[in-house]
């Protein structure tokens, strides 16, 4: 009998990744999508022809997070083998300015989806997306399933409370409930307004004189980055473990945006030299013309300011590695966006 798994988040970047990889698996897979009012289903369009699927393994149902009935009505319909809890309010800034939506979707979002899972049978497998965000103010370098937590935004503290709820459900009910810790995780398909895909479809756009000039933050950040493909591997890995934990997933390896910056634009073959510092910080082309400046738009109320993580325990006991590098990333992106103009 093929093995049944629902994706709360089907519609984005690791939504798309991990139901590709899922049906080559030979999985069925339920994705839950919400109503909205422009379509929302680009990423994962491609899957209803060869060589990923047709209509019998790839089966979509309208639900949301908020919405108690919707998860319990999809859960007990389909019976599935596995859930992976991949919905959320994901973007950190956004979370400043909408905490209660991302509380109630990122945080009790999981309860409810627990508390299906507990009510309808409990032998349901669970994965919830915990995020390196739960880091924030780091106390230790680097970071590891052992390090204690210090959450530095709404949607860091909503993370924050499901990495525990999920705990507390294993604990209480003997449920195979999971937690993935995992650091950014980036590819072409991307949302355009995290860092790494704003900085890929910018610089893409100034080279072929379609935009003049990137705006951007706190360039001083550092992230340790790796590709949304091998981070999907280890979401299925960490259920297929014989017993439920939770697993930090990283690269190991720490640049600041600014680096990213200078490594796409090498790779573009765009010279480009930085002047001034921080929120001063401007960027011009061979030519002098300035094409990155910062704004204090795009600053955040509180940074996270530096994270880098230790995947040992991966590694040891899930045999899990990242097989993408930043520069393989890198490439790729820029090839999809030049492909797409
Ligand atoms: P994403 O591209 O923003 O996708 C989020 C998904 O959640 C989308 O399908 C979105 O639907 C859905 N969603 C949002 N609110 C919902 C609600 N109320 N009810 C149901 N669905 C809802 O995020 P991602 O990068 O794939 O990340 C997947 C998960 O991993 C998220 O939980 C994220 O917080 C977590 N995470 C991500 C990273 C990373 O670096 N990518 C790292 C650590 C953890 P729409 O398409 O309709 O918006
Ligand atoms: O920002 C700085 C910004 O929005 C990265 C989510 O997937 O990963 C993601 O959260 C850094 C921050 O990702 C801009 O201040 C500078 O320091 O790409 P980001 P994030 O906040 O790290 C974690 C692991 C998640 O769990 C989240 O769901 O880049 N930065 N200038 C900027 N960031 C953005 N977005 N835009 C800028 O213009």
């Amino acid at each position: 009998m093929k093995k049944k798994a629902i994706i709360f988040g089907i519609t984005g970047q690791d939504g798309s990744y991990l139901s590709k990889f899922l049906l080559k698996k030979n999985y069925i897979v339920h994705g839950v999508k919400r109503r909205v009012s422009n379509l929302n289903t680009e990423r994962i369009d491609d899957i209803y022809s060869e060589p990923f699927s047709n209509d019998k393994n790839f089966i979509l149902h309208y639900g949301d997070l908020t919405d108690s009935l919707s998860i319990n009505h999809i859960i007990k319909k389909v019976k599935p083998n596995e859930i992976y809890n991949l919905a959320a309010q994901s973007h950190v800034a956004v979370s400043f300015e909408i905490p209660s939506y991302t509380t109630n979707t990122d945080a009790l979002g999981t309860l409810k989806i627990l508390e299906s899972i507990k009510e309808i049978d409990k032998k349901i497998k669970f994965y919830q997306a915990g995020s390196s965000e739960m880091f924030g103010k780091v106390v230790e370098t680097p970071q590891s399933e052992k390090t204690p937590f210090y959450p530095r935004s709404p949607y860091a503290v909503a993370k924050v409370y499901s990495h525990w709820i999920t705990i507390n459900y294993r604990e209480s009910y003997g449920m195979f409930a999971a937690n993935g810790i995992l650091f950014n995780h980036e590819s072409p398909i991307r949302g355009e307004t995290f860092v790494t895909r704003k900085i890929v479809k910018a610089l893409c756009k100034i080279k072929n004189n379609k935009q003049k000039k990137l705006y951007l933050g706190n360039i001083d950040a550092k992230r340790d980055w790796g590709h949304a493909e091998d981070y999907v591997e280890a979401m299925w890995k960490i259920l297929q473990h014989h017993k439920p934990d939770d697993f930090v997933i990283c690269t190991g390896k720490q640049y600041s945006i600014k680096t990213f910056v200078n490594l796409t634009a090498k790779t573009l073959k765009m010279p480009i030299k930085w002047k001034g510092k921080g929120i001063n910080a401007k960027a011009f082309d061979r030519n002098n013309n300035c094409i990155i400046e910062c704004k204090k738009k795009y600053f955040r109320p509180a940074e996270v300011d530096s994270l880098i993580g230790d995947y040992s325990k991966a590694k040891k006991i899930l045999n899990w590695k990242p097989n993408k590098s930043i520069h393989d990333l890198i490439k790729e992106m820029i090839d999809y966006e030049l492909n797409r103009s």
